[in-house]
């Protein structure tokens, strides 16, 4: 027999809703699409046929509505694998934890989770403004380690070569990986790049760069770049895809990461306009994920 979980882990507002995502299980979707940026929401529910709710606190906002049957939410994630580990926990609570009784659901539900973000490319033949979908997120912040999860074989063995061939700083977390929803991936193939993002802690030196002062790991984007195993490579580098895809791990959700390459750091070039590059990818990603 199950005990309500307590006041203190799962926090409702005055409203009966989630404490930072300010939302009641009733004003969510069950495909979910995540961004970056709070002004990206807008970006993407312009394209509702419909928007029958829109939520804010803090960074998190969300507009839930529908474009033609398909009923869609838009949350913004703010950035970083923390405040994946916030919106991850909070979008599961709102699916599958009954609200009234603080009880977990007997049937767990299922979230389609798409990230549409920006990235910075590590290869020199996938070029600013083109899109990547995230293989596998690999991540060398240090969220998952906190959760127990699984690994395949497969992944394992990828993991194994990334830690064979990139030696990290003594002090740095290990790097962790999963692999996407397959089901999902399968959906976006048509002009879109493929391949590894690595999730890093940062956007400076966690991602080889540096305004002032002096980095600890100089070699980290030429050794991400040569990375190889089995045809596999890395394509880029960002901030939440592996957190998105390990927690998708743990509660049981299918994810998928895509993102704008803004940045180029092979060719040392950013987009001219990385702004049309991210509605580009909104539009083509909701045309495929609303037919
Ligand atoms: C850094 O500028 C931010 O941009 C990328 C990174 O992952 C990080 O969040 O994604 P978004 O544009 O989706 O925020
Ligand atoms: N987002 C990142 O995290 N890195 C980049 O280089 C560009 C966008």
């Amino acid at each position: 027999m199950s005990t309500p979980i307590a006041e203190s882990e799962l926090i409702l507002n005055a409203r009966g809703a989630i404490y930072h995502l300010d939302v009641r299980p009733e004003e969510l979707a069950p495909t979910i699409i995540t961004v970056g940026d709070p002004d990206r929401v807008k970006a993407v529910s312009k394209h509702f046929d419909a928007v029958e709710g829109r939520y804010q606190h803090r960074e998190f906002v969300t507009h839930t509505g529908r474009i033609g049957s398909k009923r869609l939410s838009v949350v913004s994630t703010g950035i970083g694998t923390d405040n994946i580990d916030i919106v991850l926990n909070e979008l599961d609570a709102l699916a599958n934890i009954d609200f009234s009784t603080r009880l977990v659901k007997e049937q767990p539900a299922s979230l389609r989770i798409i990230r549409l973000g920006t990235s910075g490319s590590l290869q020199e033949n996938i070029p600013v403004d083109s899109f990547v979908v995230s293989s596998h997120g690999l991540g060398l912040d240090n969220l998952l380690p906190f959760y127990n999860y699984h690994n395949t074989p497969e992944e394992l063995q990828l993991l194994e070569a990334f830690r064979g061939q990139i030696r990290m700083h003594p002090n740095a977390a290990r790097p962790y990986l999963v692999e996407a929803s397959a089901e999902l991936a399968g959906l976006f193939t048509e002009g879109f790049h493929s391949g590894i993002t690595v999730t890093c802690p940062g956007f400076y030196a966690p991602q080889g760069r540096l305004l002032r002062g002096q980095l600890s790991h100089p070699e980290l984007i030429d050794q991400l770049t040569g990375f190889s195993f089995e045809n596999r490579h890395i394509t880029n580098f960002e901030m939440e895809t592996a957190g998105i895809y390990g927690l998708g791990r743990v509660l049981g959700h299918e994810c998928l990461s895509i993102s704008a390459i803004v940045a180029n750091r092979v060719r040392k070039e950013f987009s001219k306009d990385g702004g049309a590059a991210v509605e580009s990818l909104i539009s083509k990603a909701l045309g495929i994920i609303a037919a």
